[in-house]
């Protein structure tokens, strides 16, 4: 699919960045501001590979429905653009198609919002078979209801005016047509890659080695960790989205443990949700693990909020609730500013403090893997009443068994069972047995 961004052309595209402040999210204690959220925007505009010529907030109680910013201010904005040559206008909340459609016309040139852009990088950056089907799944879902925007492109470009009409509406629905076949034949070959990707996952998991997966904010040093643990190899870059496909190594710990160790694409604030539905199977590592690795970059301003926005969308895939380290990384980069450490390790007392760079603290976060792994180890043997098969049923759903036996008076089975949910099953426990 073509890409949003144009970075094959011979100029870079030049973009404007606008920003609302809504009066109602900043009195509910979010306290983020929103110069921070245009920084990220920026951010996002350069690794999608545009030059950033300008940024402007408006202060508003709420959206306009027409056109989002109010009409007197999208013309102010827009004869700044005309001015400053600006190709695209890029917003950092969502857009409807019509109000999409609208600013185009105040605007007259390419309007894009923040999960468009969002879309784009992952775009760019999905490499395997399963990634680069999702995105593209996520991409049309989106621009399905906005297609009218980019049929009014083409015929722009084509230098017609008059295109538009009778013939243009046929187009369209050929369009609409054509979009909704690619979709429903993603869909059937995802369903594909993803039993082969199932199967790989259960041979791993015969081994009965515990999984960890590594979450956090996007450029938070996921890969850096993992990269520095194992080896691993992964690319880590300081860019935005440099890692979307999962990456599992194992970690043979120093008390000889091992561990399945997975490193998956980053969150980032205002996630888009049809990203985070079409990319729930690659977090289905972050799902089955049994322990996540939080890592946040402690010299980031706005670590407080990243980590807000992590949890966010641990909940909104399932997996809250997790058995959770908490890593600070970076710790190498607060020299100046040493009281950030101290006030962060305040709010979550059993967080490591680390550098993936330099290595301070991975010692301690390996000591600290084992503790929390340890009962992971273990497998259970239980026994429980053939009249109640509800048991057996929860049992397979949310543990991992690996012996079952159904004759005699009662069901035996052999099973790891999460850390959180062993007090529910301990009427039926009879036996506690190390594996390694
Ligand atoms: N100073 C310092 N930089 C670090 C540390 N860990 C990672 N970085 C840098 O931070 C940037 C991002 O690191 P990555 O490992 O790619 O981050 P990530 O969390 O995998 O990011 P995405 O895959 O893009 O979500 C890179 O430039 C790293 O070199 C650290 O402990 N100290
Ligand atoms: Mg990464």
């Amino acid at each position: 699919m073509k890409a949003l961004i144009e970075t094959r052309n011979r100029k870079t595209e030049r973009v404007f960045l606008i920003g609302v402040e809504l009066k109602s999210r900043n009195g509910n204690g979010a306290s983020h501001s929103d110069g921070e959220s245009l920084q990220e925007l920026a951010e996002l505009a350069t690794t999608a590979g545009a030059e950033v010529v300008g940024d402007g907030v408006q202060k508003l109680d709420a959206p306009s429905a027409g056109t989002f910013i109010g009409k007197g201010k999208a013309d102010e904005f827009a004869e700044y653009c005309r001015r400053a040559d600006v190709d695209t206008v890029i917003f950092d909340d969502e857009l409807s198609p019509a109000q999409s459609r609208n600013l185009e016309k105040v605007f007259n040139c390419k309007i894009l919002d923040r999960t468009s852009l969002i879309l784009d990088i992952f775009a760019q950056r999905a490499r395997t078979r399963e990634g680069k089907l999702q995105i593209e799944l996520a991409q049309l879902q989106h621009l399905l209801p906005r297609l009218t925007r980019f049929w009014g492109h083409l015929s722009r470009q084509k230098g017609g005016i008059g295109m538009r009409g009778g013939e243009g509406e046929t187009q369209l629905e050929t369009d609409r047509r054509r979009v909704q076949d690619r979709i429903a034949r993603i869909i059937r070959e995802l369903d594909v890659v993803r039993r082969q990707r199932s199967t790989q996952r259960q041979a791993r998991q015969r081994n009965h080695w515990a999984l960890a997966s590594i979450v956090g904010y996007t450029n938070a040093g996921k890969s850096t960790l993992l990269n520095a643990l194992t080896g691993a190899g992964v690319l880590a870059e300081d860019k935005l989205f440099a890692t979307l496909d999962p990456t599992t190594r194992r970690l043979r710990l120093p008390t000889n443990q091992n561990v399945l160790l997975t490193d998956t694409v980053g969150f980032i604030r205002k996630l888009p949700h049809g990203l985070v539905e079409a990319f729930k199977a690659t977090l289905e590592e972050v799902v089955q693990a049994d322990l996540l690795l939080h890592v946040v970059d402690v010299s980031h301003p706005e670590a407080e909020e990243q980590i807000k926005a992590v949890d966010g969308v641990l909940k909104e895939i399932g997996a809250e609730g997790k058995p959770t380290l908490m890593v600070f990384n970076k710790v190498d980069q607060l020299n100046g500013n040493k009281a950030v450490l101290p006030r962060f390790l305040e709010r979550h007392p059993d967080a490591v403090a680390i550098s993936a760079t330099n290595g301070e603290g991975l010692p301690v976060l390996m000591a600290q893997l084992g503790a929390q792994l340890r009962p992971i180890r273990e497998f259970m043997e239980l026994a429980i009443p053939h009249d109640r098969p509800e048991i057996v049923a929860r049992l397979h759903d949310v543990a991992h068994v690996v012996e079952r036996r159904y004759t005699g008076k009662t069901a035996k089975l052999k099973a790891r069972i999460p850390p959180h949910l062993r007090e529910e099953f301990a009427p039926y426990i009879v036996r506690e047995v190390q594996t390694s």
